[in-house]
């Protein structure tokens, strides 16, 4: 690590308009604090750098929802996601708030420098629509209409969430405004324009190649594949660097600084990035620190840690911004994850799919050692590079053998015997750090590297393999067993010296990752609480073959740091995550059966998909062999289909369409790779396709007859 260097680390500004989910967490806020807690321990000089983003209409229209100010809004939620974010760990070194003066005047510099600079602003004066009700232009989310790309009929002005299309407001079809309902006019207005279509040239070989300004700025390899396909894609579509109009009319937000802007306020994607500056000049003033160091200069090591619904703002139109303003570092490396899914759907606060952050500690307030449990199931499970899927299962799993299995077992086995042994001193090792420990420092490197290339699902699982090696290692030994017949055995002493040894190792790599617990380990061995540089000086010790824990010193009692779930049948935690569970089964009960609406039209036709997507799904012919209902279920039949190959049970939502006597031989087609899932307690391991007509009743799809069971539909 090149600890001359500044780091400035930062994650998105979430809105402060709403709980944060545990995508958000496992997207931006969990992998930026890895990455943080190990440049730390590794001695280097790091500013971790977030706050609330509280301008824009995402926070206006909560408020008007909720019939109270956009003041009262960003209160309460800045207060509960700084609270959340601290409780589970995430060790910013700020947490800032866009709605305060030293934001503001901040943003109105910059906009007033990029005017002064001239040529990266444009005014213009376009049409835009207007609410005579209200009085008031109506601006990104105060439009709906329907989406030209994909038929919903509710897409913002600015997106569809439906189809994700960036949207203007005058592509809507039948706009609407959102504050009278009524179809609002069209009214010239003026704006300024950032002009990125005279950035195209520069972005394109920095992200490509790297280079800026003539030289080699950043490794392009050490991008995200996805990140710089996202980008190019942008740079390539001819509409990607059209002028971007970056102010609104809007009474909440920053006021243009200039005497011809009343009524015209920044547009939250202009104020939003440059609250990372502002963040980190509080930060400079409250920590006696230069905040100028961290963001001019080539010293500056910058990274976003973002999820994938930012790259665009993060990779092109901030840093073009950055570039315009003339005096800031851009960043070297911008790792996006993808999204995190949740039992196999999106994340959906309307329908009460997931879990919020707050709402996870508190409902699992009764559950030992919950935030390193969590932070661990989502770093095993973190989309960095594909959308992954969070599963209670996997949670219980993850935590059974990775904490409890190995790293708990061999800590509390090392430490138990170094009691019983010895009386709890590091026994005197006539080898020293033995060359026994060559693969376990080997592994400690990679993982190492792990963390500095964004690969933190490969760091974690290194460092269950260092862990596994120790357990392993003392099985091999069995110390215990040369007891029995040589007690003065030197083979005892340098085990558990050995052991000791890689016990303290874990207890600085973890650190990263599950903070909590490494707290407790260097309770267990009698340690200090690492600071900063500590890991810097692991390394060193690691290459000179240096003891990491001295002859001598002597141990904590030990205690088991995590019990198995799994192992208690009567277990409380078990409890916890069978609550969990049965507020999916009740979402998906109710959204089974939920009455299909007043279908009077054929629905609209969903947006164009790539063959690939579609060859990921494996349809196949099947029959129906038995079918019975489900107690308790009124809508669900369970189902046992021939698939050629196997069996399979499937619980199908047609239970007041068809008897069971009327679906029994029936050729079907089977959606057969579906992740399974349960209903009512029972698993349906797959979905069988179904045509459903204007009036919702249901029909099925057949597989002509005489088709064996098992052929791919193509
Ligand atoms: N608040 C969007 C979001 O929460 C936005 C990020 C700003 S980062 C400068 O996804
Ligand atoms: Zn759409």
């Amino acid at each position: 690590m090149d600890t001359s260097k500044k780091y400035l680390i930062t994650s998105a500004l979430p809105y402060a308009n709403g709980e944060l989910h545990l995508g958000h967490l496992a997207g931006a806020y969990l992998p930026a604090d890895i990455y943080v807690r190990y440049l730390r321990l590794r001695g280097c000089d790091v500013a971790f750098i977030c706050g609330s983003d509280e301008h824009g209409a995402a926070i206006t229209m909560r408020a008007k929802k909720e019939g109270v100010s956009p003041q009262a809004i960003i209160d309460k939620y800045h207060t509960l996601n700084k609270e959340t974010f601290q409780k589970l760990g995430i060790s910013f070194d700020y947490y800032h708030r866009t709605s305060v003066p030293l934001h503001h005047e901040t943003s109105q510099d910059f906009f007033k420098k990029l005017i002064d600079k001239g040529g990266e602003l444009e005014e213009r004066t376009t049409e835009q629509y207007y609410d005579e009700d209200y009085d008031q232009f109506l601006a990104d989310r105060y439009i709906t209409g329907e989406c030209p790309k994909c038929g919903n009929p509710e897409a913002y002005g600015d997106q569809c969430e439906r189809c994700g299309s960036s949207l203007s407001p005058t592509e809507l079809i039948n706009p609407k405004s959102v504050l009278s309902g009524k179809t609002p006019v069209l009214k010239p207005t003026k704006h300024w324009y950032f002009r990125l279509d005279k950035h195209g040239d520069w972005l394109r070989d920095w992200i490509e190649n790297g280079i800026l300004d003539g030289q080699q700025h950043h490794d392009p390899k050490a991008w995200k594949k996805h990140v710089v396909g996202q980008c190019l894609s942008w740079l390539n579509d001819g509409e990607g660097l059209l002028p971007r109009a970056i102010t609104r009319d809007l009474d909440w937000g920053i006021p243009v600084p200039l005497p011809n802007a009343k009524g015209k306020v920044l547009y939250v994607w202009f104020d939003a990035p440059i609250g990372y500056i502002s963040s980190t000049k509080q930060w400079a003033i409250e920590n006696n620190k230069n905040w100028e160091e961290y963001w001019k200069g080539g010293n500056v090591h910058l990274v976003h840690f973002i999820g994938k619904d930012n790259i665009v703002f993060h990779c092109i139109v901030f840093p073009a911004m950055l570039k315009a303003h003339g005096e800031f570092a851009l960043p070297v490396n911008v790792p996006a994850n993808q999204f995190l899914n949740f039992e196999g759907q999106k994340f959906s606060k309307s329908k009460g799919w997931g879990i919020e952050q707050h709402q996870y500690l508190e409902e699992f307030a009764d559950f030992p050692n919950k935030e390193d449990a969590l932070r661990w199931a989502l770093i095993r499970n973190m989309p960095e590079n594909k959308d992954s899927d969070f599963k209670w299962d996997e949670f219980v799993d993850f935590y059974d053998k990775d904490l409890a299995d190995n790293l708990g077992n061999f800590i509390n086995r090392v430490v138990t015997l170094t009691n019983s042994y010895f009386g709890g001193a590091v026994p005197a090792a006539e080898i020293g750090l033995s060359s026994k420990l060559d693969v376990v420092s080997t592994l400690a490197k990679s993982l190492a590297q792990d963390i500095e290339g964004f690969n933190f699902k490969s760091a974690a699982s290194i460092l269950m393999e260092i862990s596994s090696w120790g357990n392993q290692y003392l099985q091999d030994t069995a110390p215990w067993a040369i007891r029995k017949s040589d007690p003065e055995s030197p083979v005892i002493k340098e085990c558990i010296f050995n052991a000791l040894q890689i016990v303290t190792l874990l207890s600085a790599l973890c650190e990263p990752f599950i903070p909590f617990t490494s707290l407790k380990i260097r309770g267990l061995l009698n340690l200090p609480v690492l600071k900063n540089g500590d890991m810097e000086e692991v390394f060193e010790k690691l290459e000179m073959g240096e003891a990491l824990l001295p002859i001598g010193h002597q141990v904590g009692a030990p205690e088991i740091l995590f019990a198995k779930i799994n192992d208690r049948k009567e277990d409380s935690r078990l409890k916890i995550i069978e609550r969990q569970k049965a507020k999916l089964e009740a979402v998906i009960t109710e959204e089974a059966s939920k009455q299909p609406s007043n279908h009077s039209t054929i629905q609209p036709l969903k947006e164009a998909i790539q063959y690939d997507d579609f060859a990921k799904l494996d349809i196949r012919t099947a029959t129906i062999l038995t079918a019975e209902p489900i107690p308790k279920a009124d809508k669900l039949l369970k189902l046992t289909v021939d698939l050629g190959l196997e069996k399979r049970t499937v619980v199908s939502g047609i239970a007041e369409h068809f008897k069971p006597e009327e679906v029994v031989g029936k050729k079907v087609l089977l959606l057969a790779n579906l992740a399974p899932r349960k209903l009512r307690g029972v698993e349906s391991q797959g979905m069988i396709l179904m045509a459903e007509d204007a009036d919702g009743k249901l029909g099925f799809v057949n597989a002509g007859e005489g088709w064996e069971n098992g052929l791919v539909v193509k």
